[in-house]
């Protein structure tokens, strides 16, 4: 890989622009670079392993649009599907049999998942799944982890990662003391902390909901026992255990972590991959729970565009795809490939790195480790990572902008895709230190 200086001319021009209409120029705010600097690459197409930009550059891409292109961007069995979906319509606003199809693929790969509803984000099923904890038990407390994300709803953004790490917001303005009064935090990982919250709070916690494996902090994986034990202590205090799988749900296994590591929640949310790159998310879990959400019970949840044809086809074809034989081997063999390179490539350089991966997903820290939690994934060097992403992206290849996020691949990416990476992370690595 030569190292030049990336003509975005077009990016620069197209950006600032946006800065003008959109509020920071984004959709997301993860998006907009804020913490690593530079300006925003404007993509102007994706295929595969790869995103071009505006101005015709071509990068190796490692968001994948923050999980959903598992299988590749604009896949061509995906694309041919909807095209097919397309001439029959985009949104009925009534019952589809698409929807049946893909709820019965969703069962049948999540453990825990005996009923289904969909919705139109990962943040839209993590807010229905409070409200479905709070209906089932009747209790108004919820433990979540610092520095796991459920999205951008009220109750969720205390102590959040992604976005919320990213640029360092404490809690966001604008939300109620009176909403995140009920949402107790403990560190990731520490058994203790949420015995002593439920000891605390008793018949008071409707449950804990975490994201099995840690991918908005960074890279975090549970250390042996704490599934377990988070599945017993919630057993005991009459409370329920949710996996929040939006993003480990068929990324690190066609039965997400909850497949991966055999412990079985009571509710689970998904979302990007199942939507196949089109807005899906989901929430489900046992029946006698599900059977409380309206209009079969009392608890009420709507959305006009929810389970909608064009989506469910994609959903629906990328998980047929991801059904293969080999495709999970493959994709487990690709990342561990690329994760390990990188390890031995900064040790070469002197660089402090830690990091791993699982099934589709990667992390690294810029410091010694081991990070087990967020205040430890907090000393990471992110002004070291700044500068690394931005060289990064002048040798051709783009990582999550921050370095409180994880990183994807996909089963388009090549054992030449890798090595041309790792030959990119070598160069930065000496280039920087
Ligand atoms: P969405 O509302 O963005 O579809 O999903 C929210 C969400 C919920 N739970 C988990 C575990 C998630 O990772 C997410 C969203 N993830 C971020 C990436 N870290 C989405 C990217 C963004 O915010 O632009």
């Amino acid at each position: 890989m030569t190292d030049n200086a990336l003509n975005t001319s077009r990016s620069q021009e197209i950006f600032g622009a946006a800065q003008e209409i959109m509020p920071g120029g984004v959709s997301s705010p993860v998006r907009a670079f804020k913490s690593v600097g530079g300006q925003p690459i404007v993509f102007d197409r994706v295929k595969g392993a790869y995103a071009w930009d505006v101005d015709g550059n071509r990068y190796i891409d490692y968001v994948g649009s923050w999980g959903p292109a598992i299988c590749g961007h604009t896949h061509p069995e995906v694309i041919a599907a909807l095209h097919e979906t397309l001439e029959k319509g985009t949104s009925f606003g009534a019952p589809c049999e698409l929807e049946n199809t893909l709820a019965q693929m969703v069962i049948e790969a999540v453990p825990s998942i005996e009923m289904v509803r969909f919705v139109n984000s990962g943040t839209e099923a993590c807010m229905a799944v409070l409200r479905l904890m709070r209906a089932f038990t009747g209790r108004e407390k919820v433990i979540k982890f610092e520095g796991c994300y459920h999205g951008h709803a009220d109750m969720f953004l205390v102590k959040a990662g992604s976005g919320v790490a990213t640029l360092g917001l404490p809690d966001s303005p604008g939300v109620p003391r009176s909403t995140t009064a009920n949402t107790l935090t403990a560190p990731y990982n520490d058994l203790e902390a949420v015995k002593e919250l439920f000891a605390e709070n008793p018949d008071a916690i409707s449950g804990v909901i975490l994201e099995p494996v840690v991918g908005n902090a960074g890279f975090i994986t549970p250390e042996p026992g704490f599934l377990e034990g988070l599945r017993e202590l919630t057993k005991e205090n009459g409370a329920l255990l949710v996996f929040d799988e939006v993003m480990t749900g068929f990324r690190i296994s066609y039965g997400g972590a909850q497949e991966r590591f055999g412990v079985t929640p009571d509710l689970t949310t998904m979302g990007k991959v199942i939507g196949g790159g089109l807005p899906v998310g989901a929430y489900g879990g046992k029946a006698e729970i599900m059977e409380m959400v309206a209009p079969a019970g009392p608890m009420y949840q709507a959305g006009t565009l929810s389970g909608n044809p064009l989506a469910m086809t994609a959903g629906i074809k990328t998980l047929e795809l991801l059904k293969q034989d080999g495709a999970y081997e493959r994709l487990e063999a690709t990342t561990k490939r690329l994760l390990d390179g990188l390890l031995e490539c900064a040790k070469d350089a002197g660089i402090p790195i830690t990091g791993s991966s699982i099934g589709g997903m990667f992390g690294f820290y810029l410091c010694e480790g081991p990070v087990t939690n967020f205040e430890q994934a907090k000393s990471t060097d992110t002004e070291f990572f700044g500068k690394l992403h931005n060289k990064m992206l002048e040798k051709g290849v783009y990582l999550a902008p921050s370095a409180f996020e994880a990183g994807f691949t996909s089963l388009a990416h090549s054992d030449a895709d890798i090595d041309a990476t790792l030959q990119a992370f070598s160069e930065c690595f000496y280039e920087i230190k």
